[in-house]
């Protein structure tokens, strides 16, 4: 059986390069929603109905795990999802904050992720648990995730966005920055350019890789064998079919989601 991943959109491809390489065996479904990108400033009510509707066409499509490659989607509605599906292993994404708290020399760590990430209860306990001993400024990133989704990771336009938050990060100190949504490794070449050498660049597309690879074979689903990927939208399947060379590495077939 597969393992279903999904995101607002293709960030979440960032995540599922992770899986695939850690995991070469496992089956994958990806689900983009991209009728409904960005979710960063969507309302959390609205992000778990779709959490619900993904999940359920997910389940039907026989997915034996499920990853919320979606640091928005995880603080609003893995809570729930879980409550629903008692059984059913599931996944999220959250800011490295406890990786970046250890990483860091100047005591100054820059989180950039979504305004709903950022604002969340998770996002809070996050900090109130690891973060207590530095020094934590997020910074929010409107406009990033659509010049991703466009597949433009190294243009003018989302350097010149990009370099608007990190600059005053670096004046501030920052030595450790998250990028705390799963669209934002795609842009990491280009960050590296922006930021001094120090400074370093913390995600966690890897460790959910490696939970993930915990939690199946603690229930004995690993798969061998041959594996299949299969990916989904919610809005344009030519559009998405378009950008997956580019964040993906090869052309594949998008099939249309009407949820
Ligand atoms: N990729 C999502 C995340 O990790 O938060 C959100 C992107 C978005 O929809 N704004």
């Amino acid at each position: 059986a597969p393992v279903g991943v999904f995101d607002s959109g293709v960030g979440g491809l960032s995540v599922l390069r992770e899986i695939r390489q850690r995991l070469p065996h496992e089956s994958l479904l990806y689900l983009a929603d991209s009728a409904h990108v960005p979710y960063g400033e969507k309302s959390p009510e609205f992000i778990r109905e779709r959490c619900r509707t993904i999940t359920d066409f997910l389940l039907e499509q026989g997915a034996k795990a499920l990853v919320l490659a979606c640091n928005t989607a995880t603080a609003a509605g893995i809570a729930e999802l879980r409550e629903c599906h008692p059984q059913l292993p599931i996944i999220g994404m959250e800011p490295a904050v406890k990786p970046a708290a250890r990483a860091t020399r100047s005591g100054v760590v820059g989180v950039l992720a979504t305004t709903g990430t950022l604002k969340s209860a998770r996002f809070a306990a996050l900090l109130d648990r690891f973060a207590s001993d530095v020094r934590v400024i997020t910074q929010p990133c409107p406009g990033l995730v659509e010049r991703i989704e466009a597949g433009e990771l190294n243009g003018a336009a989302t350097r010149d966005l990009l370099a608007g938050w990190v600059e005053p990060l670096l004046a501030e100190g920052c030595d450790t920055l998250i990028l705390g949504c799963t669209h934002y490794p795609f842009i990491r070449p280009l960050l590296a350019q922006l930021v001094p050498s120090h400074v370093q660049l913390i995600d966690t597309g890897a460790a959910v890789a490696r939970r993930l690879e915990e939690v199946l074979a603690a229930q004995q689903l690993l798969a061998t064998g041959e594996a299949r990927v299969r990916f989904f939208c919610s809005g344009d399947p030519l559009r998405m079919e378009e950008v997956l060379p580019i964040l993906w590495g090869e052309k594949a077939g998008v099939e249309f989601f009407s949820g």
